[in-house]
């Protein structure tokens, strides 16, 4: 089994997050998410309008995701690898180098996948900010 990884905090679900999960899943037949907790949300200065539980429940409803486990801080990512036997990490290229050290600490392939265009929690926030 070709397991795949990636994290993020997908709040506010939307296409983009979705196109990154189906290629990221498309790498291999099994896809893990490291799902960022309202904890860890601070830690990244990020405050998500859905709580862990509810933005856990929207991924183990998409189909492309077989399993979500949380993501409490940065460093976790080599155990989770290794623990796991994940053979790719996937992560969006707004991230683009950021995780090269994996490859050396556990022999992971990393892949930088294009984000998709004009969508971000962030700007839909925004523009419901001026309904
Ligand atoms: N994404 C994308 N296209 C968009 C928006 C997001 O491809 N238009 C991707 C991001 O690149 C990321 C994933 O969707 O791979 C989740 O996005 P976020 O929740 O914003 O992830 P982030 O907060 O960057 O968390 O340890 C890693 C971090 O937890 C990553």
């Amino acid at each position: 089994m070709k397991k795949v990884i990636t994290y993020g905090t997908f709040d506010l679900l939307h296409y983009g997050h979705i196109n990154l999960l189906r290629r990221a899943r498309e790498m291999g037949d099994y896809l893990i998410v490291g799902l960022s907790t309202d904890e860890f949300n601070r830690e990244k200065e990020k405050t998500s309008y859905f709580p862990y539980s509810e933005r856990k429940a929207l991924l183990q409803a998409i189909r492309y995701v077989d399993e979500v486990i949380p993501e409490v801080n940065w460093a976790q990512k080599i155990n989770d690898i290794k623990d796991n036997d994940v053979v790719t990490f996937v992560i969006g290229n707004d991230w683009e180098g950021k995780f090269d050290y994996l490859t050396e600490k556990t022999g992971v392939e990393v892949v930088y996948l294009e984000r998709t265009p004009a969508i971000s929690t962030t700007q839909i926030k925004k523009d419901l900010q001026e309904v």
